[in-house]
């Protein structure tokens, strides 16, 4: 019998390892479970996100969720709910959410966070600040010792005016860093946010050693409308990995 079960288990298809699809998903149906009938939630961008907005809608068409409102944090994201059937409103009409939950680019041990790169930054904290429960959703990729460490973009939104001016001050404001400034750009043009704003990148060589002063720096500067640093705002993080789906509350 032991040497059957040997030949089977040799025989047997090996397992497919989880794409970072699977694991964007399992996080987000995860924190979907905490979604109740008659919540006001925060629907948040990118693609971990839009699992997350999937499953609200499956779970509301189906019935097992009723009277939720959506309160979307991008144009794309709107219009993903809006085709799922899921009921939408905005900050103005529900200036009190329930709970939201959004994807990020990066997580340091703190649940500080970098979102933006997607370019809905601005949405994003509004909403996410309004919310009393605010759960992040990642796979294990989006893990960082500290922010600003990953060398990929930190996103400022800058009003249009006089762009070129404020890439200028973030520059020179992190000069001993060596960061370097970047205006956004899709194809040749500038990128352009759901409010009509530009986005200067930052690149910091090292992760950010006070992101709390950092924060407000950036935000001091005239011109500035927001940045991606996501201070304290997180209730928890769900992160999918290849060993599976753990939470991190603060
Ligand atoms: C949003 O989507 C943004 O704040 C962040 O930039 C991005 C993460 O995207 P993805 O889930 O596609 O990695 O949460």
């Amino acid at each position: 019998r032991a040497r059957l079960g040997v030949v089977r288990a040799l025989s047997a298809p090996p397992a497919a390892a989880l794409t970072q699809d699977d694991l964007k998903r399992l996080a987000a149906v995860r924190a979907v479970e905490s979604v109740q009938s008659g919540m006001v939630l925060g629907l948040g961008t990118g693609s971990t996100a839009a699992f997350a907005v999937a499953e609200i809608g499956a779970l509301f068409a189906s019935g097992k969720l009723e009277k939720i409102v959506g309160v979307p944090t991008s144009k794309r994201t709107f219009e993903q709910a809006q085709s799922l059937g899921i009921p939408l409103s905005t900050l103005d009409d529900h200036p009190h959410i329930d709970l939201a939950i959004d994807g990020a680019d990066e997580v340091d041990p703190d649940l500080n966070l970098v979102k933006g790169r997607g370019g809905a930054l601005l949405r994003e904290k509004m909403v996410e600040a309004a919310s009393d429960k605010f759960i992040v959703i990642v796979d294990e990729t989006k893990l960082v010792d500290g922010l600003g460490g990953s060398g990929l973009a930190m996103p400022v939104e800058v009003v249009q005016f006089c762009w070129k001016y404020n890439l200028v001050r973030l520059q020179e404001l992190f000069k001993e860093e060596g960061v370097e400034a970047k205006l956004r750009l899709e194809g040749d043009k500038p990128y352009v946010t759901d409010n009509s704003n530009y986005i200067v990148d930052l690149y910091f060589k090292t992760p950010i050693e006070d992101a709390l002063a950092a924060g407000t720096q950036i935000a001091a500067l005239e011109g500035v409308v927001d940045h991606g640093l996501f201070l304290n705002m997180a209730s928890s993080v769900i992160i999918a990995g290849s060993d599976g789906v753990s939470v991190k509350t603060k």
